[in-house]
C-alpha cells in the first residue's frame, strides 16, 4: 500500500474535497493551502480560454490572481503552491507547455503485474480487472498535474487478454475511472491491439480492408460516448510479435492512418510506436544492424501519416541503454508528427535499486534534438502499489523532472533535481547540495560500472538486471558487441553498417570521425583494438579498466554521502538498504567486465589493481 514519504506533494493536505473540474481542483488547492500557511492569503481564478493550458499569476499584495485556460489555472495553482513551498515568496509567473500531450505510459498488464515494473504492482488493475482505491487515485492525479503530465495510458503496449476489452467489455469501468482523473486535467489513453477485429470474428485484421475500417469507426464511437475526452490510441504493432499490418502486406502509415481516421471525428489520436525491429535476427549476421531498423522503415513514409497520427519514438535506435545516441529518426522526419519517448521505469538503468536520476541524461539528448522537432512526450511510467510509489523514494525525482521537461525541455536538470530535492526534503543548504550532487552524479557512476563507452547489452538477459557480457551475444535480439581477443564494439559508420549515415552530415561526421566522436559513444560507433589510444592518451583497455574501478569508487562515495544524510527515517532506511544492493550490483558489474575483458585481451591493469583471473 503506498505512503506518502518521498512524494514532493507529502506536505500538502492528503485529501481534497471532491472536485469535478480542473478549475475546481485548484480552487480547492489553493483554499487548503493558503488556510493551512495562516498567513492570510487569498487568491482569484480567472477562466482565460485564450493561455490554453498556459497561465499567468500576478500578486497583488497578498492576493494571488491567477488566470489561465481551463487547465492552465490548475497549472498555475499548483506553480503558485510548489514555489512557495519551495521558499520562492510571491512570484509573479507566466508560463505555457511546449508540448500539448505529455503522456505517461504505463505498462500495466490487466492481472495486476507491470511489465518492466519495479515499484510494485499496478496501481488500478487486479485479477484481470479494474481493482483501485479511488482515493489512491485521486492522489495519483494530483502528483501527475502538479507535474504538468495530462495523458495516462492505462495498459501495456503489449495488450495481453483481458486488456483488449478495455475498449469493448470494460468501457463502463474506463468511464469510472476517467473520471477519477478529469479533475486534474489528466486524459486517459488505451493502448489496443491491431489484430482485435479478428478476436471480433472478423475474416481479417488488413486495415484496407473495408469491413475493418467499418469496425474500429464503430467502435471508436462507441468508446468516446463513454469517455468523450479520451486522448486516443497508442499501439505497438509489428514489434516483437505483436500483430500488425505488415501481415497483409500493408506498411505502418496504411495501418496508423486507418486507425486515425476511425478516431479523427472524436479528436482523438493514434500515437504509433516506431520500435521495430527484427527480434528474429541470426547472431551469425552481420549485416543486419539493429539500430539502423526504425529508420528504414519510417524514413521513406515521412509525410504519409494522417495529421492525427504521431509517430513515437524511443530517444536511442535501440532500446533505453545506459547511453545511446539520439534516435536519428528524430532528427531526420520533417513531414511526420513525433513523440520522444523516454523511460522512467529503470529497465536498463538499476531497476529503481540503482540510484539513477535521469535530467542530466534528457538534457543531453535536447543537446542533440532541436525541441521543435518532437510535438510532444511519453514517458514510460516508474509507478507502482509499493509503499514507495516509485520504488526508490529518489526515483520520484525521475517522475517529477519528466513532468517539467515535457512542458518545457530547456528545463536546466540542476534546477529539475534542485527543485525537486527543495519540496520533498527539508535539509540545510549543505545537506540539500550534498544530495544533489549525489543525485547529479548517479548516471555517471552507473555508467562507469556498467557496460563501457555505448557498448551496451552486457545485461543478464531477460531480467535486465546485473552483468552478463555474453547474454545477449549468440540470442536473436540483434543486440551483440562482438568482442574478441584483438577488438570489442560495432564498425557502424558509412565502411560498417552505415548506421552512422542515418544522421544529418555534421553529426554523420561527428560520429564517423574517430578523433570526434565523444569518448563515451565510442564503441556505439566504432569496432576498436585494445591497443586503440584515446585521446586523453590512455588505451582503450585502460580507460575500461579504468571506469569500472572508479564506478565502483564512485558507488562507495555515494554510500557515504547517504550515510550522512539527515532524512526522515523511512525514506533513509529504504535508500541505504537499496544503495547496499546497488553496491553489491556495482562490485559484481566491475568485476565481471573487468575479468571479461582481460581474460579476452591478456592485457594487465597498467596500475595493478585487482582483477579476478
Ligand atoms: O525493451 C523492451 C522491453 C519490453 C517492452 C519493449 C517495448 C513493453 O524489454 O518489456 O515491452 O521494450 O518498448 O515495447
Amino acid at each position: 500500500m503506498n505512503g506518502f514519504d518521498g512524494l514532493w506533494l507529502k506536505k500538502l493536505q492528503r485529501t481534497l474535497p471532491p472536485c469535478e473540474t480542473p478549475a475546481e481542483t485548484a480552487k480547492a488547492e489553493l483554499s487548503a493551502f493558503f488556510a493551512d500557511r495562516g498567513l492570510g492569503e487569498t487568491f482569484a481564478l480567472a477562466e482565460d480560454e485564450a493561455l490554453g493550458e498556459g497561465y499567468r499569476v500576478c500578486w497583488e499584495g497578498a492576493c494571488c490572481r491567477v488566470a489561465g485556460g481551463h487547465t492552465g489555472l490548475l497549472y498555475g495553482a499548483y506553480d503558485v503552491i510548489l514555489g512557495l513551498l519551495k521558499g520562492e515568496g510571491r512570484q509573479d509567473l507566466a508560463s505555457a507547455p511546449q508540448y500539448p500531450l505529455r503522456m505517461l505510459n504505463a505498462w500495466d498488464n490487466m492481472d495486476g503485474s507491470v511489465e518492466r515494473g519495479y515499484s510494485g504492482r499496478s496501481l488500478w488493475f487486479e485479477g484481470g480487472r479494474f481493482d483501485y482505491d479511488p482515493e489512491r487515485i485521486r492522489y495519483l492525479g494530483r502528483l501527475l498535474a502538479s507535474a504538468h503530465i495530462n495523458v495516462l495510458c492505462l495498459n501495456n503496449v503489449n495488450v495481453h487478454a483481458p486488456a483488449q476489452e478495455l475498449v469493448s467489455g470494460m468501457l463502463g469501468d474506463l468511464k469510472a475511472f476517467a473520471a477519477l482523473l478529469r479533475p486534474f486535467g489528466v486524459r486517459l489513453m488505451v493502448s489496443i491491439d491491431f489484430s482485435l477485429p479478428l478476436s471480433a470474428g472478423l475474416p481479417t485484421a488488413d486495415p484496407l480492408d473495408a469491413g475493418v475500417r467499418e469496425f474500429w469507426k464503430a467502435l471508436a464511437d462507441r468508446v468516446w460516448a463513454e469517455v468523450p475526452d479520451l486522448a486516443g490510441f497508442l499501439v505497438k504493432a509489428d514489434s516483437e510479435h505483436r500483430p500488425g499490418p505488415n501481415a497483409y502486406g500493408r506498411t505502418h502509415a496504411e495501418g496508423a492512418n486507418m486507425l486515425a481516421e476511425a478516431v479523427v471525428p472524436h479528436q482523438g489520436v493514434v500515437v504509433w510506436r516506431a520500435f521495430v525491429y527484427d527480434c528474429m535476427q541470426d547472431w551469425r549476421d552481420a549485416q543486419t544492424d539493429r539500430p539502423c531498423a526504425a529508420y528504414k522503415i519510417y524514413q521513406p513514409l515521412d509525410g504519409d501519416f494522417r495529421d492525427n497520427v504521431i509517430l513515437q519514438v524511443k530517444n536511442g535506435p535501440y532500446d533505453f541503454q545506459v547511453r545511446e545516441p539520439v534516435s536519428p529518426l528524430l532528427l531526420s522526419l520533417k513531414k511526420t508528427h513525433l513523440a520522444l519517448e523516454v523511460q522512467l521505469a529503470q529497465e536498463y538503468t538499476g531497476q529503481q535499486i540503482d540510484l539513477y536520476a535521469m535530467p542530466p541524461m534528457w538534457r543531453e539528448i535536447f543537446d542533440v534534438l532541436p525541441k521543435e522537432n518532437i510535438c510532444s512526450m511519453a514517458a514510460v511510467s516508474n509507478l507502482g502499489r509499493g509503499y514507495f510509489w516509485t520504488g526508490h523514494p529518489f526515483a520520484a525525482l525521475n517522475l517529477y523532472a519528466y513532468g517539467r521537461l515535457a512542458w518545457q525541455p530547456d528545463t536546466e536538470p540542476g534546477r529539475m533535481i534542485g527543485d525537486w530535492v527543495r519540496l520533498t526534503y527539508d535539509l540545510n543548504v549543505e545537506d540539500r547540495e550534498s544530495l544533489c550532487r549525489l543525485l547529479a552524479g548517479s548516471r555517471n557512476a552507473y555508467e562507469k560500472y556498467t557496460a563501457p563507452l555505448g557498448l551496451c547489452w552486457m545485461v543478464v538477459p531477460h531480467t535486465h538486471y546485473g552483468p552478463c557480457p555474453g547474454g545477449y551475444e549468440f540470442d536473436l535480439w540483434g543486440t551483440y558487441h562482438r568482442a574478441d581477443r584483438n577488438a570489442v564494439g560495432i564498425d557502424r559508420t558509412g565502411e560498417g553498417t552505415g548506421y552512422a549515415l542515418q544522421y544529418p552530415e555534421k553529426l554523420h561526421e561527428l560520429y564517423e570521425n574517430l578523433d570526434t566522436c565523444p569518448d563515451e559513444m565510442l564503441l556505439f560507433f566504432h569496432r576498436l583494438s585494445y591497443d586503440w589510444v584515446m585521446r586523453d592518451g590512455r588505451t582503450l583497455i585502460q580507460r575500461i579498466y579504468d571506469d569500472h574501478f572508479e564506478g565502483y569508487e564512485a558507488v562507495r562515495a555515494m554510500a557515504e554521502t547517504l550515510r550522512a544524510l539527515p532524512l526522515p527515517e523511512n525514506d533513509k532506511a529504504e535508500a541505504e538498504s537499496r544503495m547496499q544492493r546497488q553496491l553489491r550490483n556495482a562490485r559484481e558489474w566491475r568485476d565481471v567486465i573487468n575479468t571479461f575483458f582481460h581474460r579476452l585481451s591478456g592485457v594487465s591493469d597498467a596500475r595493478g589493481r585487482r582483477i579476478y583471473p
